[in-house]
C-alpha cells in the first residue's frame, strides 16, 4: 500500500449485497416442500495470513500485545468477509493471503468468473502525458487458486494453480523467486531498515518511514527471518516526476489483484487461465479457495514498497 492513498484503503468497497437463493429438491425431504439453500457471493472464511514487510504491517489488521497467528488469522477475517469492506495488507514481495466461500465457484464457459477486490485506482493527472497506459496506485498480485478435489474442505498443496495473467510468459517475470526478510537491529537507520536477500544474488533494505512508528515486521512471528516463495513481476512503479515526488504505480493488462480498480472489467478473472508449475492449461470445474501474495519487490521512493491491499472477493455468477 503506497501511503497518499491509505485513506481510499478505508473507503468501503461495499458492492450492494444481494443473497442468491435457489430452490433444492431434497430427496428425504418427506414433508414434499423445497429446501431453500443460500450462498454469499463473497469471503466466508480466512485459512492463512502472512504479510511481509510493510509499513502497513501491523496495522492492516492491527496487531496487539500478546496477538497469535491464530488470532492474526481471525482478525483479517473480519476485515474482508462478506461485504465488510476492511483492508488486509500483504506488505512486499510474497505476504499472502489464503480465503475460501461457502460453495464452488463455478467455471463457467466463455465467462470470467470472480474477482479478487483491492484498492487500485488510477492517477487523474499523469507527469508524463506520453505514458498510455493505465497507472496511479496499481499494486499486483498474484492469484492462485484451488478447487477442493479430496473434498476435505480446505486447500491441499496439490490442489492449487496460479492464475496465468498477462505477465506470465514474459521475460521479465520470474517463476521461482525466493526472498528472505531478516528482522531490524536495534536502533537501523530508516533507510535501512530491514534487509532482505533473495535466491537471484539479489539484496537490498526495506526502508522505514518515519511517519509509520510500529514495526514493519509481522510482530506475531518469533523468527528472525522470514522466507518468501513465488512468481515476481517487473517493478512496475516509475517516478514520473524526475525529482521524486510523483509516484506512478502501473497496472499490468489483466489477470491480477488490486490491479485494476474493482469495478473495471480487468479485474475479473476467469479460471480458464489456471496453469499448473509447468505452465500447461488445466481445465478446473471451479474453485473453493483463493491465495494472493505480493508480485512486486520494488520500494517507490516516499510512497514506500508496493504491498497487495485485499478489501474482498465476489464469485461473479450469483446475481
Ligand atoms: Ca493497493
Ligand atoms: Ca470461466
Ligand atoms: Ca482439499
Amino acid at each position: 500500500m503506497k501511503k497518499r492513498n491509505f485513506r481510499l484503503a478505508l473507503k468501503a468497497f461495499l458492492i450492494t449485497g444481494f443473497v442468491f437463493g435457489f430452490a433444492a429438491c431434497s430427496s428425504d425431504d418427506n414433508d414434499g416442500g423445497e429446501e431453500i439453500i443460500t450462498y454469499s457471493p463473497y469471503i466466508t472464511k480466512v485459512y492463512d495470513f502472512m504479510p511481509a514487510i510493510g509499513q502497513f504491517v501491523n496495522e492492516a489488521p492491527r496487531y496487539e500485545n500478546g496477538d497469535t497467528k491464530e488470532r492474526m488469522i481471525a482478525k483479517a477475517e473480519k476485515e474482508i468477509i462478506g461485504i465488510n469492506g476492511g483492508i488486509v495488507s500483504l506488505g512486499g514481495f510474497g505476504g499472502y493471503i489464503v480465503f475460501g466461500f461457502d460453495h464452488t465457484i463455478q467455471n463457467v464457459q466463455g465467462k470470467k468468473d470472480f474477482r479478487v477486490k483491492g484498492n487500485a485506482i488510477y492517477s487523474a493527472t499523469n507527469p508524463n502525458p506520453n505514458d498510455q497506459r493505465k497507472g496511479g496506485s496499481c499494486e499486483p498480485g498474484i492469484i492462485m487458486v484451488a478447487y477442493d478435489l479430496n473434498k476435505n474442505g480446505k486447500p491441499d498443496d496439490n490442489e492449487w494453480y496460479e492464475i496465468a495473467g498477462s505477465e506470465y510468459s514474459k521475460s521479465a517475470t520470474i517463476k521461482d523467486y525466493e526472498i528472505t526478510y531478516y528482522r531490524s537491529e536495534e536502533n537501523a537507520p530508516s533507510n535501512k531498515y530491514i534487509r532482505w536477500t533473495d535466491n537471484k544474488g539479489g539484496s537490498g533494505y526495506k526502508i522505514k518511514d518515519l511517519n509509520h512508528s510500529q514495526s514493519y515486521f509481522p510482530e506475531w512471528i518469533t523468527e528472525d527471518e522470514i522466507t518468501f516463495k513465488g512468481t515476481r513481476l517487473a517493478d512496475n512503479a516509475v517516478d514520473e516526476s524526475g525529482d521524486g515526488t510523483y509516484w506512478v504505480s502501473y497496472a499490468y493488462d489483466w489477470g491480477y489483484a488490486d490491479n485494476h480498480p474493482n469495478d473495471n472489467d480487468a479485474s475479473a478473472i476467469d479460471i480458464d487461465w489456471a496453469v499448473n508449475t509447468k505452465g500447461e492449461k488445466v481445465n478446473l470445474p471451479g474453485i473453493d479457495f483463493i491465495k494472493v501474495y505480493t508480485a512486486i519487490n520494488q520500494e517507490a521512493g516516499w510512497t514506500g514498497e508496493i504491498s497487495t491491499e485485499i478489501t474482498g472477493a465476489e464469485d461473479l455468477h450469483i446475481k
